[in-house]
């Protein structure tokens, strides 16, 4: 991984950090283009009340002299607000673990006396940071005109209607969406529904699609497992707090078709090029960027944080309890579609920076223009028989 990140940082600690090692040199970067995408990750339906309190902001701390990256680690830094109201306070013990959370688990493993060592961790505050690092990726992929949105598909049971909808008109119509989706009809829904789970005390799950266009063939490798490209997005996307499936393309709607409907057919294009009928592979073949859209959905579970209470064990006194609640969404499914185009954006980023090699963008963008669709005259074959194992 040439372009890796690491992040610190406690949900109500002073601030949470990231350093991303990797980033070439001769990048324009400044805390403004942050600041848009980090301001999308806390507005949206279903949000909770810590988004009023917090305004996030990422400081640009290292990496950047005069406004463009160095090639140095980058650190991003995003001071919690709410720290002020937590410092020097004794707070309530937590000891109702939360199912579907980290807090029975890592109290069994780290042998916590509270569990808010771990909730401070577990938190998806730490996403704040993430949006922060996706969003230097994505200004460095926008240099190579690669392009990455997200909408949400479904929320609860209501699903969007988005047959037919190009992938740039999804992405800006959802934009226009307290829901974050391209659908008018079911966005209002959805709205309903984030408000009625709200008064019954639950939260509400949904689908995030994120898409990439403009991304060259060749990004990821067949060669070994962890090159793979799919099986790189799988992983960061499932990295993300609260999400538990991953889907590339059409790949559960393909277990239901036979072999010769679930492929792209390969077609002479325009000028010798290369063209494919449909992306039901969700632009990844054989764990390598075809050339087509990138295109992913991801299955978020309700969160666990819930008003109404849930069957757990209180761990101070042994008893059956119900779950205490403090705050949270009631829905962070619209939240959460920046932060799944931040973490695509930075695992696109990383596999560019793989494939260009590079320590400069002007070293990059060199090597970036050799790199274009093959046509068939680039790949004419000879035919003729080899002996492969002499
Ligand atoms: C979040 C901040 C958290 C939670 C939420 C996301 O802040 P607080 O705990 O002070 O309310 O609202 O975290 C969770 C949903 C969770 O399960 O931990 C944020 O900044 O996005």
């Amino acid at each position: 991984m040439p372009l890796r990140y690491l992040t610190a940082g406690e949900s109500h600690g002073p601030a949470l950090t990231a350093i991303l090692e990797g980033m070439p040199a001769g990048l324009p970067l400044d805390e403004s283009l942050i600041a848009v995408d980090l301001a999308r990750r806390q507005t949206g339906a279903g949000s909770g009340d810590r988004m009023a309190i917090e305004k996030d902001y990422a400081q640009l701390l290292a990496g950047v002299m005069e406004g463009v990256t160095t090639g140095a680690p980058i650190t991003l830094q995003i001071v919690n607000k709410d720290h002020a109201n937590w410092k020097g306070k004794a707070v309530p013990a937590y000891t109702t673990p939360r199912p579907g959370h980290a807090d029975l688990v890592s109290a069994v493993k780290y042998g916590y006396d509270d569990v808010r060592p771990s909730l401070e961790r577990a938190s998806a505050r730490e996403t704040a940071v993430r949006v922060a690092v996706g969003a230097v990726c994505r200004a460095f992929l926008g240099t190579f005109g690669i392009r990455v949105g997200g909408y949400v598909s479904s929320l609860g049971d209501v699903s969007a209607r988005l047959d037919g909808l190009p992938f740039s008109d999804r992405i800006s119509r959802a934009r226009g969406s307290e829901a974050q989706c391209p659908d008018p009809d079911a966005a209002a829904q959805m709205a309903k529904a984030i408000e009625k789970a709200k008064a019954a005390g639950e939260t509400l799950g949904g689908v995030i699609e994120v898409v990439a266009t403009g991304v060259p063939v060749g990004l990821g490798s067949h060669v070994n497992w962890d090159r793979r490209l799919d099986a790189r997005i799988g992983m960061a996307i499932l990295s993300m707090n609260a999400i538990k499936g991953v889907e590339i393309g059409d790949a559960f709607a393909n277990t239901r078709r036979p072999g010769t409907q679930a492929h792209d057919a390969i077609l002479p294009g325009e000028n010798g090029d290369i063209t494919r009928r449909g992306n039901a592979c969700g632009g990844v073949e054989g764990g390598i960027s075809n050339g087509q859209p990138l295109w992913v959905r991801a299955a978020m579970k309700p969160i666990p944080t819930t008003r109404k209470g849930q069957d757990t064990i209180d761990l101070a006194t042994g008893q059956p309890s119900l779950t205490y609640y403090e705050r949270s969404d009631v829905c962070p499914v619209p939240r959460a579609v920046i932060v799944l185009e931040a973490i695509f954006c930075h695992v696109l980023a990383d596999a560019l920076v793989e494939k260009l090699g590079g320590d400069s963008i002007k070293e990059m963008r060199q090597r970036f223009d050799l790199l274009r669709r093959a046509t068939l005259e680039d790949l004419r074959m000879t035919g003729q028989p080899h002996v492969f194992w002499p």
